[in-house]
């Protein structure tokens, strides 16, 4: 049984100093029948909590750990610069440096601005789209999660999802007015709204490889209508990359499905681990931001020094040449992914318990569903107690994941073949017990 005494306590505390006793909604664990580890410390693959208990962690800080955690190029990078200062709130030439390697992978962004984080990034985006367009509509698909700016609020996934909040108090109605949702995959609602009103929308922003409604991937030819359909009436398309950034493929989920957005918006892993996000696009649209034009956004912290050095060093180890012989990072990554969740499949089939694996290169999730998942409602429908008998028994056995099913899990290149292995056989038994809940309730 897993000893999280001290974590306990440090819970009860914390409830009393911040909301629901964190800083980020996910993190509390609520509904499962633990309180969460709190962390010690992180290295490569594993993560250490203040009850001593290790972890092979999956989470990766919700993304950014690509390279595993405490990556000894990274830390170095960060102390030398550490030593020259951590912020100047002044032009560095970190900035250009990230700024041109993030361009080397993400070509359709020809101007980028750097921000602190994926809700500043998208929301920022929306407020270019409207002003480039100068119209006031956007359209998001449900489920898809974009940070917590007002306008993006609206049938969210992630924590609002498992929540069951998916629209906030707090969001003016003339704001949620604004947003037109659309079910993620369906071609015909899209197509609808399009024709309806088209030359009223501004933008239509997507995760194009959804991972906050657990982890969905859009059905073939859905991003190309996407496109399509934008061009035709006038309205950008933003594809928010925060999370499938050089991970869907090392050039996101534009690469791997070949389409060209007007905007991006990336976070998470162009930080690597310290908080970075950037939005960027056609130089036409972006040289409407400020002081380029006139749609204002600033930041004091914003191209921070150490910040930057921690994404130029992760950037430059995923984009290494490979050795002769070996593949890429990014199709290391993929493979070590599918050696996961096959295996993990493979365990299901064996207990009996209906198991949708999904993946995207180095995303990965699955869902306790007889259906295949292709929107919130299909992932909504999955069984969710069955969901939380496998995270805790996992847990128990050292595997660290999202503690909802509205997540996406992460592998990282400091996760080893022992580590996959582990993993496998926890799952194994945590299938079981899945097994054995489903046939007795
Ligand atoms: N928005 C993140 C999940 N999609 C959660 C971030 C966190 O709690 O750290």
């Amino acid at each position: 049984m897993l000893n999280l005494e001290k974590s306990a306590e440090a819970f009860a505390e914390a409830k009393n100093l911040m909301p629901g006793g964190v800083n980020s909604p996910v993190r509390s664990y609520r509904g499962m029948s633990c309180p969460p580890p709190f962390i010690a410390r992180a290295e490569g693959s594993h993560i250490y909590d203040i009850d001593g208990n290790e972890y092979i962690d999956y989470v990766g800080s919700w993304g950014p750990m690509i390279v595993g955690h405490a990556h000894p190029q990274v830390v170095k990078a960060l102390q030398e610069a550490a030593a020259r200062g951590t912020s100047y709130g002044a032009p560095t030439l970190l900035e250009s440096q990230l700024a041109k390697k993030v361009m080397e992978v993400y070509p359709s962004m020809e101007v980028i601005r750097m921000v602190n984080s994926g809700t500043e990034a998208t929301m920022s985006a929306l407020r270019l789209a409207r002003g480039y367009t100068g119209r006031n509509k956007i359209v998001k698909f449900i489920g898809c999660y974009h940070g917590h700016s007002d306008s993006l609020l609206v049938k969210a996934g992630s924590g609002l999802a498992t929540f069951g909040v998916p629209d906030s108090p707090g969001v003016t109605p003339g704001t949620a007015e604004d947003t037109i949702t659309v079910p993620y995959n369906d071609f015909e609602a899209f197509k609808a709204v399009m024709e309806e009103k088209g030359e009223k929308i501004a933008a239509v922003i997507v995760e194009p490889v959804a991972g906050n409604m657990g982890l969905v991937l859009p059905k073939p030819g859905y991003l190309d209508l996407l496109r399509k359909l934008t061009k035709e009436h006038g309205t950008l398309l933003i594809f928010d990359e925060v999370m499938c950034g050089f991970r869907a493929s090392l050039g996101g989920a534009q690469a791997a499905y070949a389409i060209h957005p007007d905007l991006t918006c990336l976070g998470k892993i162009i930080g690597g681990g310290l908080p970075v996000a950037a939005y960027g696009g056609r130089r036409e649209i972006m040289e409407q931001v400020s002081p380029a034009g006139p749609v204002y956004q600033a930041g004091t912290l914003s191209g921070n020094p150490l910040a930057m050095t921690a994404g130029l060093e992760t950037l430059n180890i995923i984009t290494a040449q490979p050795e002769p012989g070996e593949g890429d990072y990014s199709r290391k990554l993929t493979l070590k992914t599918k050696d996961l969740i096959l295996g993990i499949a493979g365990k299901a089939r064996e207990a009996g318990v209906a198991l949708q694996v999904q993946q995207a290169g180095s995303m990965f999730g699955f869902f306790f569903n007889d259906h295949e998942v292709v929107d919130y409602e299909t992932s909504a429908a999955s069984d969710q107690e069955a969901f939380k008998v496998w995270f805790m028994s996992m847990l128990e056995q050292g595997i660290y994941m999202a503690p909802s099913q509205f997540e996406t899990l992460f592998m990282s290149g400091a996760h080893t073949d022992e580590d996959i292995q582990k993993t496998i056989a926890a799952a194994e038994v945590a299938l079981k017990k899945v097994a054995e809940f489903q046939k007795n309730r």
